[in-house]
């Protein structure tokens, strides 16, 4: 049965060779299902991208098409500047100080989503022959499914079931969703949440996450919730959890890798201190920086015997640059590393090393090889693939001989509730996190192996393509009618 792929973001880049396959996770998990099954993959072009509004893939032998819907400036800026990341993203991840008032982006947000389900619409009268069902009546199957990524596409599962009633529609939300109370607070909460009730399957990393949708459906909508089910429109929609992983192969196969290897030893020779404390995120105010390197700060003054011996090496992704928040938090990063480093540095030892860059797959898997500790220390966070990755190459590494890395990990990432093994703490608590890295250096080796083997069975149980397969299984046993309201 083909698929329509609804996300932000396309799932391939032009390279000087052609076009290829971008590095995200979810490309990597979902080219394959598209190059089996056939299909559309439909994403915004941004204004000045000169990508084309669609374009068969791969180049030498088409077996799916790439839609582009087009922004133009203003817009970008409403819908995904605005309303997507200056309203949704802080609300989500409970920081609500963060969040700007909805109201000159809303019009935007609307339009681009139903730009979005126009073009999906479209791709799916192309890649399928057969006419779409009129009626949701089970028995009429929509000979095509939809999957829609993420918040910032939250209107379009019902924009699409008004067209097509019979069709399956999944959606998976990759961030947390708030508690009732908090995501009301939106004064399009309403709105939102009937966009999202036209899918038949939405998907979340925890059964928290879950809980929290059935339950604002059922406070804000008066939706019925039965067991994990949303009751709405004469229709069953399942809300349930579905977490993402890695491509567990690829990042295992790095951790193994004798050049990866030999880049991890020079890089320990350069930063000159016994244990490397590492940090890789996208430079974004969920992921804890600040707090983390003021934890950092309370460990170098209440440890003086540490001085010398253990180093930070931070790496803070740009993103979302042109978001006022954005560029305020890096300047408050470079001013705390500054500090940090004027106050404690000696001779050839540097307390932080802060890099402010993207890297390729095979720099960061030197670093996750290298590290003794990873902080990974997000306010809040849906999953945190990054605990995944340094658990598959640091656990690899491990059987070819190299010293076990302790993972530790925010309480209040959804990985959280998967990675046993993960050393946990509250990325608030600066006092907690310090003495929980004192400890994370001083553990003995067997019990950082015992721990670093479980991270990397959880890892390799939520493998991505696995997620992929299980979502998509999971959508097609939908039954699009409610057996009861
Ligand atoms: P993100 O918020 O982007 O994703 P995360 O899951 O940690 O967060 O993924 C970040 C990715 O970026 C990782 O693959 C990491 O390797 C990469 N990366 C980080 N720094 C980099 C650098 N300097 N250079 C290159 N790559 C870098 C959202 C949610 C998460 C959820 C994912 C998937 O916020 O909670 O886990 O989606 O659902």
């Amino acid at each position: 049965m083909p698929l329509v792929l609804l996300a932000n973001r396309a799932p391939i880049r032009q390279t000087p060779t052609g076009w290829e396959a971008a590095l995200g996770g979810l490309a990597s998990a979902l080219l394959p299902v598209l190059e089996d099954r056939g299909g559309a993959w439909v994403a915004m072009r941004e204004p000045e991208d000169g990508a084309p509004l669609m374009q068969p893939y791969p180049e030498a032998s088409p077996t799916f098409t790439v839609h582009r819907v087009p922004l133009e400036e203003e817009e970008f800026k409403d819908y995904y500047n605005g309303m997507s990341n200056q309203v949704l993203w802080p609300l989500a991840h409970y920081l609500v100080n963060h969040v700007a008032p909805e109201r000159a982006f809303r019009g935007a947000y609307r339009a681009v989503n139903r730009r979005f389900a126009e073009a999906a619409l479209a791709a799916a009268a192309e890649v399928s022959s057969a006419p779409p069902a009129t009626s949701g009546a089970s028995g009429d199957a929509d000979p095509v499914q939809f999957w829609i990524q993420d918040y910032h596409l939250m209107l379009v599962p019902e924009l699409i079931r008004q067209r097509r009633p019979g069709a399956r529609i999944g959606h998976f939300w990759h961030i947390p969703w708030p508690a009732p109370e908090v995501f009301r607070i939106l004064p399009s909460a309403r709105e939102l949440l009937r966009g999202m009730l036209g899918a038949d399957l939405v998907g979340f990393h925890t059964d928290g996450d879950a809980e929290n949708f059935r339950e604002s459906a059922r406070d804000l909508v008066g939706a019925t919730v039965e067991g994990h089910d949303v009751l709405w429109e004469g229709r069953r929609v399942r809300a349930e959890r579905h977490p993402i992983g890695i491509d567990v192969e690829k990042f295992e196969a790095f951790g193994h890798d004798a050049h990866i290897a030999q880049e991890a030893d020079t890089f320990r020779r350069e930063i000159f201190a016994d244990h490397i404390v590492l940090g890789i995120d996208r430079l974004d105010y969920t992921k804890g920086l600040l707090l983390r390197l003021e934890a950092f700060e309370r460990f170098l003054e209440s440890y003086p015997e540490m001085h010398g011996h253990v180093a930070m090496f931070q790496i803070a992704t740009p993103s979302r640059t042109g978001i006022p928040a954005y560029a305020q938090l890096k300047r408050k990063v470079e001013q705390a590393v500054g500090r940090i480093n004027g106050r404690f540095a000696e001779g050839a030892w540097t307390p932080i090393h802060y890099r402010y860059r993207a890297y390729t797959q095979q720099e960061l898997a030197a670093l996750y090889r290298a590290a003794d500790v990873a902080l990974v220390t997000p306010l809040r966070d849906g999953m945190n693939l990054v605990a995944h990755e340094f658990g598959a190459i640091s656990g690899a590494a491990m059987d070819d001989g190299a010293q076990p890395g302790v993972l530790i990990l925010s309480e209040l990432a959804g990985a959280s509730d998967y990675l046993d093994g993960a050393v946990c703490v509250n990325p608030y608590d600066t006092d907690g996190l310090a003495r929980v890295l004192r400890a994370a250096i001083d553990l003995p080796l067997a019990e950082k192996r015992r721990r670093l083997s479980l991270v990397r069975e959880a890892v390799r149980g939520l493998d991505v393509h696995a997620w992929a397969a299980r979502f998509l299984d999971r959508l097609g046993e939908s039954q699009p009618v409610a057996s009861s309201q």
